[in-house]
């Protein structure tokens, strides 16, 4: 039974050794996790990003926590400050570290505290390229996602970039945990289709948890 049917069954799913889809496992705490990225984008708004290439990403992005993700021409680099203004990235909600820590041991790893928080939104027609992510100094921790809002086909590729991705959708609520022998995985977004969704109309938000110092 495909399981975009039933969007809010409550399911853990094994993707690939290391990688855990828990379908609906952020429902509950939606809007509060709505109304933190609200709180954070207040302070460190969101941007499109320039890539090493001179490229605005399509996603927009910013950063909760003691590090947050950036790129330009200088790279991709962990920062303490947000470039826009070079104040620190606003602190990561602890709701926020509660809810990965929960999902995290729910996947098998445990006393996961991440330390910084990728927010990104994406608006129809933006998409993430495949990717790794290796910007991380600890690569034993996971990487915890949270999708909230519109829903969007997830691009699960192999260990290498050539490798055919498999098609993941992901909706309002669902966490993915990825760890282990999926950590270093290409991974990507489709283009977002156009939707609407009671809590973010038509965009779709993204939280990834990081152990990034
Ligand atoms: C698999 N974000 O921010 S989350 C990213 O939906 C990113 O915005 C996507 O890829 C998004 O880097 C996908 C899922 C994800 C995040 C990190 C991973 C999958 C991952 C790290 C390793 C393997
Ligand atoms: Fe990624």
């Amino acid at each position: 039974m495909p399981p975009e049917l039933f969007p809010e069954t409550r399911v853990a799913l094994p993707l690939d050794p290391g990688a855990v889809l828990l379908g609906g496992f952020a429902l509950d705490a939606a809007e509060e996790l709505l109304a933190g990225i609200a709180a954070i984008a207040a302070a460190a708004p969101f941007r499109r990003m320039e890539t090493p290439g001179g490229r605005a990403m399509s996603v927009a992005m910013t950063n909760a926590g003691a590090a947050g993700w950036t790129t330009s021409r200088r790279g991709y680099r962990y920062t303490a400050a947000d470039p826009l203004g070079g104040l620190p990235w606003p602190p990561l909600p602890l709701a926020f570290v509660a809810l990965a820590g929960r999902a995290a041991a729910r996947a098998g790893f445990a006393s996961f505290v991440p330390d910084a928080c990728l927010v990104n939104r994406y608006e129809p027609g933006a998409r993430m390229a495949p990717h790794q992510d290796r910007d991380e100094a600890d690569l034993a921790a996971p990487i915890v996602s949270v999708s909230l809002g519109v829903a969007a086909v997830f691009l699960w590729g192999g260990q290498a970039r050539g490798d055919r991705p498999r098609r993941v959708p992901l909706h309002h609520g669902d966490v993915v945990v990825w760890g282990g022998p999926a950590r270093l995985t290409f991974h990507g977004v489709d283009t977002l289709k156009p939707g609407d969704h009671p809590l973010t109309g038509p965009l779709r938000y993204n939280l990834t948890f990081r152990k990034a110092l």
